[in-house]
């Protein structure tokens, strides 16, 4: 076995967005791409020689031959070992309970999440740290300044691992161990909620449900935990064999790309309950009979309700959202006399949050929810804890969550997103509204009177770190607010996402359409920030 070392030159595009770096699956097979960008990231850990690293993808185009190639390099640049997923797989957050429970130096994850997958699909790569979760600022932009001035990476010349089967090998000097990592996740699920209640409750006969893994990484994870270990019916998971073009589907849990499951429970003899999770599992999206419930109210929900799941029945310690979630969870939190953070945009905002035990269930708009158990959100934990809910209170889905508003009041909330609309367009829409934005306070706009407007910036409260131009906010005197901000997981042009929000206290009107409730602020939206004049189009591509 030979250590080659390759001559290179830099990509100047190999800056991580949001959640790692995305790009399509030709633009990740350019010679040289990958391992610039792997080689970046070994060069700008500090101390990874000798170490041990978690690997593993959502299995789709191109995560066989990226492992093969990262396993080589791993093993030239003398890492001690990687613990690797069989055949390739590891959900997000099971990738993230591997780093905790082996306590390893961190991880490498291949997806891009609930873009679509293919040979003309989407690909990625994320590191994720010592506690499981993604990588801070800091760490990714080390990263990019590295790959940025790259002349040569290091890789072994040697035959393919068998990652098929689970056991032990060696790579030069470097170990690869191929596990299982179902019975670890699955464990980690059974620490937290209360199986045997739910079993009773599934096997009691009045409860149907179906969980939809939309042939993504799910499926072997849904089958144990559902099927196998809580006894439902064969098939109630659907769709749960992972296959690398995610079944020409687009695996993204919302209303529009979910599209068999919300036949399913919006039609005849509908099911009790229903769940959907995306390309590498840590999103979900949940469902009641002809009903749906949006992922800010399923964070508010599940934290009003927390003590009631084993893991949690000693109360939270805070909670946390990203900016454009919903408030539904303020109001929750100041009940209950916890704190609530509002982050910006990306899961890795959470992490400092999480180790430093300031909040202990996190949450977002974009169908992620999750805890403290991990460092990532988590999909098929976010369906466990409405599973126990469900199990423990006897109520329905929709019973929960209207009950709810009549306590707290309901915050009305839709995104709207224009996809692959052209960038530079996009940007300069996003300019305007910025320089805007020092003028509106006091403004009169349509009935609303502008209360404030900015660029939201986040001064980490853990250490300090600051994170600037995270979305354009205008909030209203009465409580209604919206944001508007670029997709960062995007790959194709950009996509503006508008989030829309207002409160209504009066119970007699939470029946209301959502659509219909934000009328006149959508209408307003689309006012002030020209929409049709940037983007050219004059309804969104997905409505969520
Ligand atoms: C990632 C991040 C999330 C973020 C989402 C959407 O999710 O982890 O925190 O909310 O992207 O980001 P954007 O609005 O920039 O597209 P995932 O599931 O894609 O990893």
């Amino acid at each position: 076995m030979n250590l080659q070392l390759v001559s290179t030159v830099p990509f100047t595009d190999q800056k991580p967005g949001t959640s790692g770096l995305r790009k399509s699956v030709p633009v990740f097979q350019k010679p040289h791409y990958l391992e610039n960008f792997i080689q970046a990231i070994f060069d700008s850990l500090d101390g990874c020689a000798g170490q041990t690293l978690v690997l593993g993808g959502d299995g789709r185009y191109y995560n066989r031959s990226a492992i093969q190639t990262i396993l080589k390099m791993a093993a030239a640049n003398e890492i001690g070992k990687i613990i690797v997923g069989q055949g390739g797989i590891l959900s997000t957050p099971a990738a993230s309970c591997l780093i905790r429970k082996y306590q390893t130096f961190g991880g490498i994850i291949l997806s891009a999440s609930h873009n679509p997958g293919g040979p003309n699909g989407d690909f990625g790569v994320k590191y994720n740290i010592g506690n499981g979760g993604p990588a801070p600022e800091k760490v990714t932009s080390a990263i990019f300044e590295r790959s940025q001035q790259i002349t040569e990476y290091k890789i072994l010349s040697a035959a393919d691992v068998n990652l098929d089967r689970a056991g032990s090998f060696k790579l030069g000097t470097m170990d690869v161990e191929v596990i299982d990592s179902v019975t670890p996740y699955l464990e980690l699920m059974q620490s937290l909620f209360d199986f045997e209640r739910i079993r009773a409750f599934i096997a009691a006969g009045n409860f149907r449900m179906c969980i939809d893994s939309m042939h993504a990484v799910t499926g072997p994870y849904a089958k144990a935990l559902f099927e196998e270990a809580l006894g439902a019916s064969a098939g109630t998971v659907i769709n749960g064999i992972p296959l690398e073009d995610f079944g020409q589907g687009h695996p993204d849990p919302n209303l529009v790309y979910a599209k068999e499951l919300v036949d399913i429970l919006f039609g005849e003899d509908a099911p009790d309950f229903g769940a959907a999770s995306d390309g590498d599992g840590d999103r979900n999206m949940v469902l009641g009979k002809h009903f749906f419930v949006t992922p800010s109210d399923s964070l508010a929900v599940l934290t009003a309700n927390a003590t009631l799941v084993p893991g949690y029945k000693n109360g939270l310690a805070g909670v946390a959202r990203s900016m454009p979630t919903s408030a539904a969870v303020d109001r929750v939190a100041a009940k209950l006399g916890i704190d609530c953070y509002e982050t910006p945009t990306g899961w890795k905002f959470f992490g400092n949050l999480l180790d430093a035990d300031k909040a202990t269930l996190c949450g977002e708009e974009s169908f992620g929810t999750g805890s403290n158990h991990v460092r990532e959100k988590d999909g098929l934990w976010a369906v466990l804890f409405w599973l126990n809910l469900l199990a423990t209170t006897g109520k329905s889905v929709e019973q929960l969550v209207t009950e709810h508003w009549q306590t707290y009041g309901r915050n009305f909330y839709s995104r709207h997103d224009y996809e692959e609309v052209d960038k530079a367009k996009a940007t300069e829409l996003m300019e305007r509204l910025r320089e805007m934005s020092a003028t509106l306070p006091g403004q009169q706009l349509g009935v609303y009177t502008v209360d404030y407007a900015d660029d939201f910036s986040y001064t980490d409260p853990v250490d300090g770190s600051i994170s600037q131009k995270q979305g354009i906010r205008i909030g209203f005197t009465d409580g209604s607010r919206m944001v508007f901000r670029l997709s960062g997981t995007g790959t194709k042009g950009a996509t503006l996402r508008v989030y829309l929000e207002s409160y209504e206290p009066d119970g007699t009107k939470h029946q209301q359409d959502t659509q219909d409730a934000l009328g006149s602020l959508i209408a307003l939206a689309n006012e002030v920030a020209q929409i049709k004049e940037f983007t050219g189009r004059d309804r969104p591509t997905v409505i969520t």
